[in-house]
């Protein structure tokens, strides 16, 4: 085989491996999700004998059980595998070890594991006991389908999207505060599944108060993969009544409040089994939002999903704390006395706007799904 062909089928077996590994996306936290691919036989010959995801809540790994699911021997065949594999003994044993166990002859990494308990030593403990590595296989992509666990530990905070669902004019209600629905059923299902591809979901207390959402996922199948729901509540003002709470012992819920919160009424909500996190208050005497990240990413969140309201949206965007936009638009126009996507933000000059990079577009009917990242 040359050697372009030879990529190309690196490329073609780890974009499988990539397959794999967003199948679990919010699944597997505080575990990123990983996909393995295992191939016997070259050129022509070439062809998956095994293949699996990181299971969810996390454990097994994914090079373990492509192992143990192979229909064909493992010996001398390659691992395709979208994150280094892992040199620490945890719950199980490393998965470094693993794949020399099985005789694995060659090993096909898209990029290093930043843990700190890994960091490289997967990579050595393959090469050492003679198996050939090669690192960087579609790597722009792998960082990607991890981008949440990487933000996490190179970060200490969360990957975090701001979903919005307006008018073509970016309004997310009328004066009225009335707001469902604006967008279709067609952008509001695909909603629901970015619920399920996350660990955690955030409102603000408005948007809690006012819309009383369940903040689970509704999708037919993906029911159980509802994240964890945290609500933004300074002074504690969602009402012991709210859905949220009344479903808070069967879905874990948080609030996040600041520390001066009357402790009696934490203490009800925590009686109906939500869990209060003191944040601590920035100058603007309101919840530090970078501190209320890294405390999301200590707790092992590696991916939240904001969504709303404008002033959570607002204090977020001025703390460069949206990595990725999902804007939902719907082809009608609510006018200025309507209530804005995101509150002031305090730009004095479109040079001071805080920019994003368009990465995705899709029609959903006569609705669309704009996708942006925070342009760094
Ligand atoms: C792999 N394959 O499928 C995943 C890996 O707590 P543990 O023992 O399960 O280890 C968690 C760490 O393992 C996690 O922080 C990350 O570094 C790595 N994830 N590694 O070899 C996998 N999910
Ligand atoms: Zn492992």
């Amino acid at each position: 085989m040359t050697l372009a062909a030879a990529s190309a089928q690196d490329g073609r077996f780890m974009a499988v491996a990539l397959t794999m590994a967003r199948r679990n996306t919010g699944r597997t936290g505080p575990n990123p999700s990983v996909g393995c691919v295992l191939t016997q036989g070259e050129g022509a010959d070439a062809r998956i004998i095994g293949r699996a995801v990181t299971a969810g809540g996390g454990r097994p790994h994914a090079e373990t059980l492509a192992i143990s699911g192979a229909v064909e021997p493992v010996a001398g065949s390659t691992a395709y595998v979208t994150l280094e594999p892992c040199a620490h003994h945890g719950k199980t044993p490393p998965c470094a070890e693993a794949l020399i166990d099985a005789q694995v002859a060659r090993v096909v990494v898209a990029i290093e594991d930043p843990n700190p308990k890994v960091a490289g030593q997967g990579i050595t403990a393959l090469k050492k006991a003679g198996i050939e590595v090669s690192v960087g296989v579609a790597a722009r992509e792998a960082r990607d389908a991890v981008a949440g666990f990487l933000s996490r530990i190179e970060r200490q905070r969360p990957h975090i999207t701001l979903k919005l669902a307006t008018s073509l004019d970016g309004r997310i209600a009328a004066h009225t505060g009335a707001s469902q629905w604006i967008t279709n059923d067609l952008a509001r299902r695909r909603a629901h599944m970015l619920r399920a591809s996350h660990d955690a979901i955030m409102v603000g207390s408005s948007t809690a108060l006012i819309d009383d959402p369940l903040l689970t996922c509704r999708i037919a199948g993906l029911e159980a993969h509802s994240p964890i729901r945290i609500v933004a509540d300074g002074r504690l003002r969602l009402p012991l009544t709210a859905k949220m709470v009344r479903s808070a012992t069967e879905i874990p819920t948080w609030l996040l409040t600041l520390g001066k919160a009357d402790p009696a009424r934490a203490q009800a909500f925590g009686d109906c089994g939500l869990e209060v996190l003191a944040v601590p208050e920035g100058d603007d005497h309101l919840m530090n939002m970078a501190q209320a990240m890294k405390m999301l990413g200590e707790r092992g969140v590696n991916t939240l999903l904001v969504e709303g309201g404008a002033h959570l949206a607002s204090s977020l965007l001025q703390n460069e704390l949206v990595d990725r936009l999902v804007w939902f638009r719907a082809p009608s126009i609510i006018g200025g006395d309507g209530r804005g996507a995101a509150a002031a933000i305090g730009v004095d000059h479109p040079d001071m706007a805080p920019k994003f990079h368009l990465s995705d577009v899709r029609r959903l009917g006569d609705n669309m799904m704009e996708v942006y990242e925070f342009e760094i």
